[in-house]
């Protein structure tokens, strides 16, 4: 039997659908639309190319795009350190182990903690203001959308008879922000543009169209503490005009009387150590010296090239035509909207595509999309959960490259990450705490509460081990990943104790992220020896190098040594009532709702838990969940998405679906990002990967289809997903049943596959010997360079 494939089955449908004239739209899963523009900053649609965003607001007479450009900071390198802070590590660590978790957290406090430096932030760049002049009333048909396909926001309406359109993307190949106007009837298009900003700006605009914004950025209104001055930046924006008249007036360019509208917009900072204005003079030359017909082919090619990648079909919505907003306000009245789900997970995508390309800086808390002056929390990155979650789509679905800038940072942070591991733990190896930015601190600053966690390093380089394990790119495990992997790794040779009661090694001091526990005496604590996130954390961080040096067949000195310290770590403990503990004694939490669940790091993001290899430790998991749950946890965006991860490994298919709506319905704002509250783009990234993980996992050594599918989606399909191991799989199910599939395969070697029953696979056409290995489980020979296909057992 020749199995039919996805793509076999979907070109049939097509040929029979344009046989009768039908086009099928698939706008529904791939563009955000509404009825009305943007009010707020959170309604607005957000454009970019990994570094230089806008948030297009869409108002009919005066338009605002509201700028950001990634590296847009103020402050600078700041000395942090304590020098002496190891000097009291033994005393603290003889407290905890005592018991005296206040006195020891007054001495940390006191000695060991740097000061936190209030005013270094992230800020916008500024605004594009357009003023229209139209004659002729009220706008009519107006429509502001934003077509993920192709990458490009577009508003339309009619003002007296004439249709307008905008057209406004982020281009990563020409480095800058497009906006194209352009109307149905001749010199109908008069405007004026202005760039501003809040502060430490100085504009001024040229007749040939040209307005140049620049300045040096100090700190905003709300710091206390000073101005911080950061970089210095410099925007440029041309605009050109077909038909009509351009002036420049003041700090505006007014154009008059055009038939379209051309503006290229380009920003940098000395962020990267280039003089700003020569940059910006070198882009704009370049992107003017292309027509906006190809600016515009260019960039729609380039990001196809990332989002066709993947995609998923989980059955269509009967409310698929509606606004977003409103397709929104149904699903948060109890309603169900498939497409909305997979417009979500579009989504997702394209955010990542967006603020996260190779050679930039990172996502951060919010992207790289942020407004003001003083963002929440900074927009700056932190290495406690939040930029992780970032990443988390990042692999599996098919958008790999987009880890790199998360590399680039991390594998930054070790020149000053050795000082701060030296000064505060006598250590070799490097060291973070919970949160950096792009100024790549690594001391504990702050609050013991969340400061004193030496564990971030460690969980950021699972995400280098993620990359190698579905990418299988071994020069990527040797050349950048198994240096930071090792070095990470050196830490805590030395910093591990050993715990005096009970032998065995433990990490300390040291929080549960940022949960507080209660003492026997009744006092609350934050710190103590070993808490069971750090363990599990540190466990991974050692099984990974120990793996990476054995496929690298290097350090096997070293490796012996991290075998023989993760033999002697303490192991996840269960506590008398079923749970696992979050802490190395079963102390009662403060906050039993709390929004992070850190203890079950072990389940998801890593795998050291697992439902079907053990499953004691699952179902103590499944009971951390449970409680929380009860106590109103998974209240935050992020908070929410960790759930809908957590069930899918746990495979439980309802719950999974339960919190991806209770995502929507609770964390998403009408432009669908998520909502801590406020605005933080970790919940949308967590959200997409949980989708993923509920229709593929390949954590244990097996690809699984299907391990967590909710009875709302009997039919559907997949396509592009990567797996661990270096495959790309494409698969459809009908009746929950997987009816065809194929794996494409990168490396040679036995790959399993695990499915609602056993699978057969063909290479062209011809079947292939696969060995029963387990419950609905195939084993089988992969051949790097080769596709099979999926299908029904002979
Ligand atoms: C962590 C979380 C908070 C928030 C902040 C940016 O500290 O505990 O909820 O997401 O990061």
């Amino acid at each position: 039997m020749k199995p039919k494939t996805p793509a076999f089955r979907l070109s049939f449908l097509l040929t029979i659908l344009l046989s009768f004239g039908i086009t099928p739209t698939m706008t529904a899963q791939h563009t955000l639309w509404y009825e009305q523009p943007a009010e707020e900053w959170v309604e607005a649609l957000p454009v970019g190319n990994g570094r230089l965003g806008g948030m297009v607001f869409g108002r009919v007479h005066s338009e605002r795009i509201q700028l950001n450009e990634e590296s847009i900071w103020t402050g600078h390198p700041v000395e942090r350190e304590l020098p002496n802070a190891g000097d009291y590590l033994p005393k603290v660590r003889e407290l905890l182990f005592n018991g005296e978790y206040k006195k020891a957290e007054a001495l940390v406090d006191e000695k060991m903690m740097s000061e936190r430096i209030e005013g270094h932030s992230y800020q916008t760049l500024g605004n594009l203001r357009l003023t229209f002049s139209h004659s002729g009333g009220e706008a009519t048909n107006y429509r502001r959308e934003l077509n993920l396909e192709d990458a490009i926001a577009r508003v339309t309406y009619t003002v007296g008879g004439v249709n307008y359109t905008r057209e406004i993307f982020s281009s990563p190949v020409d480095q800058s922000l497009i906006v194209h106007i352009t109307s149905d009837q001749s010199n109908m298009i008069t405007l004026s543009s202005k760039l501003t900003r809040p502060k430490d700006a100085e504009v001024s605009a040229e007749e040939d169209g040209i307005i140049t914004m620049k300045g040096q950025v100090t700190g905003g209104d709300a710091d206390t503490q000073g101005q911080h001055p950061g970089v210095h930046y410099e925007t440029q924006l041309k605009i050109d005009n077909e038909g009509g008249s351009l002036e420049a007036a003041g700090d505006s360019v007014i154009v008059r009387g055009a038939n379209s509208v051309t503006m290229r917009l380009v920003a940098t900072s000395d962020y990267w150590g280039k003089d700003p204005h020569a940059v910006c003079n070198e882009r704009l030359k370049k992107a003017t010296a292309k027509s906006y017909e190809q600016i515009k082919k260019d960039h729609i090619t380039e990001h196809q090239r990332l989002y066709n990648r993947a995609s998923i079909d989980l059955g269509a919505s009967s409310n698929a035509d509606a606004p977003t907003d409103q397709r929104l306000e149904a699903v948060k009245n109890g309603g169900t909207d498939t497409d909305l789900v997979e417009l979500y997970f579009n989504y997702g995508r394209y955010l990542l595509i967006s603020s996260s390309r190779k050679d930039d800086l990172p996502a951060n808390l919010q992207g790289i999309w942020a407004e003001g002056l003083t963002p929440p929390w900074h927009s700056d990155y932190h290495i406690n959960i939040n930029i992780q979650m970032n990443y988390w789509p990042a692999e599996v679905t098919n958008l790999a490259e987009t880890h790199h800038p998360f590399f680039t940072l991390i594998d930054s942070l070790r020149p000053r990450g050795r000082v701060t591991a030296q000064n505060t733990y006598n250590s070799r190896g490097f060291v973070a705490h919970h949160t950096t930015d792009v100024w790549h601190w690594t001391s504990a600053i702050g609050e013991p509460q969340w400061g004193m966690w030496a564990m971030s390093v460690a969980w950021c380089t699972r995400h280098f081990w993620e990359h190698y394990q579905f990418g299988q790119d071994t020069t990527f495990l040797r050349e950048k990943a198994y240096p930071v992997m090792r070095e990470a790794a050196l830490f805590f040779v030395d910093y591990l104790v050993e715990d005096p009661e009970t032998g065995y090694l433990v990490s300390g001091p040291s929080n549960s992220p940022e949960n507080q526990f209660r003492t026997p005496d009744g006092q609350v604590a934050n710190l103590s020896m070993g808490p069971t996130m750090d363990i599990e954390i540190i466990w991974d961080l050692l099984t990974n190098t120990i793996e990476a040096s054995r496929i690298l067949n290097t350090d096997a000195e070293f490796r012996n040594q991290l075998l023989d310290i993760r033999r002697r770590l303490r192991p996840i403990e269960i506590g008398d009532d079923g749970r696992i503990l979050e802490w190395a004694e079963d102390f009662e939490e403060v906050e039993p709702g709390h929004r992070h669940m850190s203890h079950l790091y072990a389940l998801h993001p890593a795998d050291q838990i697992s439902a079907r290899e053990t499953p004691l430790l699952a179902e103590a998991a499944l009971k951390v969940i449970e409680r929380r749950l009860e106590h109103g946890g998974g209240h935050t965006g992020w908070s929410r998405a960790w759930m809908i991860n957590f069930y899918a490994r746990l495979l439980n298919a309802d719950q999974a679906y339960d919190h991806l709506y209770a995502l929507l319905r609770k964390s998403t704002l009408t432009n669908l990002f998520d909502t801590h509250p406020p605005f933080q783009i970790d919940g949308n990234f967590g959200g997409t990967a949980g989708i993923a993980e509920m229709l593929l996992q390949s954590q244990n050594d097996e690809i699984e289809l299907l391990p967590a599918l909710p009875e709302a989606w009997p039919d559907g399909s997949v396509k592009g997903f990567r797996a661990r191991g270096g495959y790309e799989v494409d698969f459809s199910w009908q009746d929950g049943k997987i009816t065809s599939g194929k794996v494409e395969v990168t490396q040679s070697g036995p790959c399993r596959i695990r499915a609602d029953r056993k699978l057969a696979v063909y290479n062209n056409g011809e079947q292939v010997k696969t060995y029963s290995v387990g419950e609905n489980t195939i084993e089988f020979y992969a051949k790097a360079g080769t596709t099979y296909s999926l299908g029904e057992q002979e």
